[in-house]
């Protein structure tokens, strides 16, 4: 698939969203009337200026405590399709890789109390949660799987969010523009707020379908946010950062494919 057709494809979903925003704006206006709105590029500009307009549109829709749909074990094909990187050529995932991960170390940092570290161990040590969903990716494919990990509310209760803190950064190990060309950060990233990280089905995941995650879906950890779309289910976490505002990180959009013009709340 293309960029430039995933591209166009996140700008539907954009309008859609831009639609949905339109109607929370204008209270009692008609979605004929939005729609010739949303084609008035002030009114959009309006729109996107206003950053969580359509994220706050979305919660409207779907409340803060809804769940995604969850599936039974025979739904789950044998097995689960990767995209995007499959296998890191960072030089500090290949090396925690050759040794199985066992030193990898989960970083909680940012605005907290109590910042932290994880071994995979000390993470399969915590309660836990397993849920079968499925994956949608903007390029047009979903898949079931059965995810178990910790939840990501529990890792947060632990290190005790400042009253400031409204985000979680999630820091990934692989570039998307070859390891460290010229010095330039192009790790991939990722971003949430604070509910939907409280949100009882957000895990960081260490299983796929009863087995040590895989590296192409991400070993040793990855988010899955399942009301979400596909591009905010970050893979190779390395850490997670706590932060007021995503505006000084990278492309400031919150995330490797928002700053490619995705739209940071990929509501399904
Ligand atoms: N670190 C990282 N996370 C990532 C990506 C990636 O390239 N790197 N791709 C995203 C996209 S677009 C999708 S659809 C899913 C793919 O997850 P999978 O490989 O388990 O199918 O991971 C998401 N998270
Ligand atoms: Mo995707």
């Amino acid at each position: 698939m293309t960029k430039t057709f995933t591209l166009m494809r996140a700008r539907q979903r954009d309008r859609r969203h831009l639609l949905r925003g339109a109607v929370a704006a204008a209270g009692a206006a008609v979605l004929t009337g939005c729609d010739r709105l949303s084609n008035n590029p002030s009114f959009v500009e309006t729109l996107k200026s206003a950053q969580n307009l359509s994220h706050a549109a979305g919660r409207i829709v779907a409340p803060k405590a809804a769940m995604a749909q969850e599936f039974s074990q025979s739904d789950v094909p044998p097995s689960f399709r990767g995209n995007g990187t499959l296998d890191p050529a960072d030089a500090d995932y290949k090396a925690l890789q050759r040794g199985g991960f066992a030193d990898y170390k989960l970083t909680v940092s940012g605005l907290v109390e109590t910042p932290g570290e994880y071994t995979l161990e000390q993470l399969r040590a915590l309660p836990s949660r397993t849920q079968i969903t499925r994956h949608d990716c903007v390029e047009g494919w979903s898949c079931i799987g059965k995810w178990k990990g910790v939840p990501l509310g529990l890792l947060l209760d632990a290190a005790r969010p400042k009253a400031e803190a409204k985000f979680v950064v999630f820091r990934c190990f692989d570039s998307m523009d070859g390891p460290s060309l010229d010095g330039r950060d192009s790790r991939y990233y990722e971003s949430i707020d604070l509910d939907e990280a409280h949100h009882a089905q957000t895990i960081l995941a260490y299983d796929l379908n009863d087995k040590a995650l895989p590296v192409i879906n991400g070993a040793p950890l990855r988010c899955r946010v399942e009301r979400q779309l596909g591009y905010k289910q970050a893979k190779y976490v390395k850490a997670i950062e706590l932060v007021a505002s995503f505006a000084d990180i990278r492309g400031g959009k919150g995330g490797y494919w928002e700053d490619e013009g995705y739209e940071w709340y990929g509501g399904i």
